[in-house]
């Protein structure tokens, strides 16, 4: 093969966030080289993408800036005490198959816990995951990260209007007549979906954006309502009590459509905008123009993110968004509903799998006789009725579990960096060194894997196929562009060979043939072939049947028939509860921590892309307004100490006039201003999500800026050495 006929174009799905954008690689095959890329039209990014779809695919050339690539299996041969060494594959299956059976066998299936991945592996390494962990483990101990993001949009949404997912589809947005962005700020996030924003805006959408923080849609929106920070159910509440105190609802729809309306009405209706005003900051009258107009549209569309679900109060907040929408008569036709935007590039379709420990692929419940013995006769096995834990729950069922019968003794993570990414890092690093048997199979070395008994390699995104769900329900395919380099595997079939080793014969020839099984077994998805989704780009469920005429659904609830078992939505919310912690004398301001428009979650990969590490690199910043830099004698760029009751971290000071005084805001991407040392594990107790939008801080400064500097410098290097890179990686 010469260079030139070796090149092909290959187009697959942008592996960062739930936008799905459409990426048309050149690679030289020969070379086994990425030459070029340009986004191309997908169904929602429309030829588009943001910084992270041009730049982010730099880690698969393995720089090894913050860390490396994983390479090869490692063991611990002489247990916990002993090194990771270096193996080939059939020791190293051998080895987990071998722990895993012994933790089944001494404390029973549920001594294990599986963390599936919404990042590069797929679906079909999703539904291999969740059938590991019922069919070979025999529990439903099985969840992934959507539990510390969105688990509080499944959790309100399927108990008000019965399924978790977007209502509405991306490109619907741009066609809203008003808007409500709550918690939610899509240029960072998801930059292609800010897009529609910006769209909606120039098409004359009224745009109202609750947010604590000055966000671009902020400074676009017709009103910000700059609300405290964690006081959203005293506004939505407020919301609720305008429309139907002053009679704004649409009566018809509510009596077709919905049930609860007196209780629900029993809860909001103290909620009066002067009430909620004395508890968000804002103006009474900014509650009722924003209540007035939200009700005098059918196109009007809620959309949400982290600023709503990352508190103890999650999951009342998403019931009370669902509610406004229903009260308004705001579902089942275009362009209007629920937009729990879904963050990673892949968490719907990990949802979507059933790697939760509630429901099986295609939210098909766990508890369910008919659904269990449908599954028990596709896999051949008995399976648990009994709904799984979730894995915020770990340190609970680790530490404070005194019954060892009880408490979980593997943890199989596959794709998820918890010793980064979950609350309270010195209470998840005390966990994860507890537990009999940790096992990560990872792309990259990361914070978890040094408390690994195995470390097993996968293929990343671009070195094989799949499919990914975006945020607004659409299979997509991913594509293989590169030969990887190196003894790793697909994430797929390193599970199934350990479950062929456990006795529990796996053996697929392809991800076609897993995706086949899937689609059979959940009838949500059965119409979604590969051919088809091949043909259409993308697939949007339900899609129940295989023939063409089944394109997809682009919005549910269509004619105000709800996914519920009666049809009918139910109206839901509760009273108002200040967060878990507040400030006080010794942590006088509040920390909420948020995302970094050039970085990506735990940053495994996008710190490990040249042109994004020179945007913005370690140790990170905190937001702080001008007076309280003012007061502690902060300026631009120098490194503080920010504490709380449960750890300290070195960052640097960015003074802005986007955040109010008392308030200040970190990014959770560094690994040094590593701010889930200082957040709370609270969790919302119907979806466990942490409360990481709320704890309580102070900022020392450092007089020594010097000795400041050279001590990130020596952590920075430490880091490096951890992740095991020697010489030769990019400083
Ligand atoms: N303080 C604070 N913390 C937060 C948040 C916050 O707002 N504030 N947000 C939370 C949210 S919403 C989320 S979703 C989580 C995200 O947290 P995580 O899920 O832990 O982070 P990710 O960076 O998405 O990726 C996790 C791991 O997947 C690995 N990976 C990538 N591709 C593959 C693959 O193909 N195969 C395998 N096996 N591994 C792969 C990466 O190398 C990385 O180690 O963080 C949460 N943490
Ligand atoms: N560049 C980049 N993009 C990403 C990610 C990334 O790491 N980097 N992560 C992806 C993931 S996993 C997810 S889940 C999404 C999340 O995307 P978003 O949901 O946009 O997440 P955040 O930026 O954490 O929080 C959103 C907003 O909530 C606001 N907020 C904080 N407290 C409150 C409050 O009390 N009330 C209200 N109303 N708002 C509040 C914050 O100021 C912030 O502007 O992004 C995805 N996209
Ligand atoms: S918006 Fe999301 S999917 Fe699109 S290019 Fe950016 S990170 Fe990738
Ligand atoms: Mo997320």
């Amino acid at each position: 093969m010469t260079s030139t006929d070796s090149v092909q174009e290959i187009q697959t799905t942008c592996c960062y966030c739930g936008a799905g954008c459409q990426l048309l690689f050149t690679v030289d095959k020969a070379e086994n080289k990425i030459l070029d890329l340009h986004p191309v039209e997908g169904r929602t990014n429309e030829g588009t993408a943001c910084l992270k779809g041009w730049y982010g695919w730099d880690y698969l050339n393995d720089p090894q800036i913050l860390t490396r690539r994983i390479r090869e299996p490692m063991i611990r041969k002489g247990g916990k005490a002993s090194p990771l060494e270096p193996v080939g594959w059939d020791e190293a299956i051998a080895f987990v198959a071998d722990k895993f059976q012994e933790i089944k066998k001494r404390w029973g299936p549920d001594a294990f816990l599986a963390a599936a991945s919404a990042r590069g592996p797929g679906n079909e390494a999703g539904y291999i995951t969740q059938k590991f962990a019922r069919a070979v483990m025999g529990t439903n101990n099985i969840d992934h990260c959507a539990r510390i993001c969105h688990a509080a949009s499944v959790a309100g949404s399927r108990q008000t209007i019965g399924e978790g997912a977007m209502s509405l589809s991306i490109p619907e947005i741009e066609d809203a007549e008003v808007i409500f962005n709550i918690g939610y700020n899509a240029a960072a996030s998801h930059p292609i979906v800010a897009r529609r924003i910006v769209k909606a805006k120039e098409k004359g959408c009224c745009i109202i954006c609750a947010d604590p923080r000055i966000t671009e849609t902020a400074r676009i929106a017709d009103l910000h309502l700059q609300l405290k920070g964690g006081t959203n159910v005293a506004l939505t509440n407020a919301l609720a009590q305008v429309i139907i105190g002053e009679d704004l609802y649409d009566k018809d729809f509510v009596q077709k459509h919905t049930k609860g309306f007196k209780e629900f009405w029993e809860v909001v209706k103290d909620y009066t905008p002067e009430r909620a005003a004395a508890i968000t900051g804002l103006s009474p009258q900014d509650i009722r123009f924003t209540a007035r107009k939200y009700a005098s549209s059918k196109h009007s569309v809620i959309l949400w993110g982290m600023g709503i679900t990352q508190f103890s109060q999650g999951v009342e907040t998403v019931k009370c968004c669902c509610s406004l929408a229903m009260l308004t008569g705001n579902f089942g036709h275009y362009a209007c509903g629920t937009g729990p935007v879904r963050g990673q590039n892949n968490v719907q379709g990990t949802c979507d799998m059933g790697d939760l420990p509630d429901v099986y692929p295609g939210y098909q419940s766990v508890t369910d006789p008919e659904i269990q013995a449908k599954f028990e006769r596709a896999w051949g096995v008995p399976l648990s009725n009994k709904a799984g834990i979730q894995l915020t729950r770990v340190p609970e069922f680790v530490l404070h579990e005194p019954d060892p019968a009880k408490q979980i003794h593997a943890y199989y993570i596959t794709g998820e960096d918890p010793a980064q990414s979950d609350p309270d890092l010195e209470e998840i690093r005390e966990s994860l060194a507890r537990i009999d048997v940790v096992v990560v199979q990872d792309i990259f070395w990361n914070k978890t894997a040094q408390y690994a008994d195995a470390v097993l390699p996968a293929t990343a995104w671009g070195e094989h196929d799949g499919v990914y769900t975006s945020s607004d329900r659409g299979f997509q395919r991913i594509r293989k562009i590169l030969e990887p380099v190196g003894n790793v595997l697909p994430d797929w079939e390193i599970t199934c060979r350990i479950a062929t080793a456990m006795g529990y014969p796996m053996h697929y020839p392809n991800t076609e043939a897993i995706w086949n099984e899937l689609i059979d077994l959940a009838p949500k998805f059965t119409g979604a072939t590969y051919e088809k989704i091949q043909r259409q780009g993308s697939v949007q469920w339900p899609c129940w049947d295989k023939g063409p005429q089944d394109r997809g659904t682009m919005f549910l609830h269509a004619g105000g028939i709800f996914a519920t078992p009666d049809g009918l939505g139910v109206l839901k919310t509760s009273p108002y509860q200040p967060p878990a912690e507040l400030e006080n004398p010794e942590f006088p301001l509040s920390l909420c921590t948020v995302r970094e428009v050039g970085h990506y979650s735990v940053r495994t990969m996008s710190g490990n892309c040249r042109t994004l590490r020179n945007l913005e690199d370690e140790p990170g910043w905190v937001e702080m307004s001008p007076e309280d830099c003012a007061a502690l004698e902060l300026t631009e760029g120098e490194i503080v100490k920010i504490r709380s009751k449960r750890g300290a971290v070195y960052t640097r000071c960015m003074p802005t006039e986007r955040v109010k005084p008392g308030a200040v805001y970190m990014t959770y991407q560094w690994w040094i201003g590593a701010c889930n040392e200082l957040t709370i594990s609270a969790l919302d107790p119907a979806s466990r999500t942490p409360e990481y939008k709320y704890c309580a801080c102070r900022i020392e400064k450092i007089p020594d800026q010097a000795w400041a500097k050279a001590e990130v410098a020596r952590q920075y290097a430490d880091i490096r050495k951890r992740m095991h890179i020697a010489q030769g990686g990019v400083a």
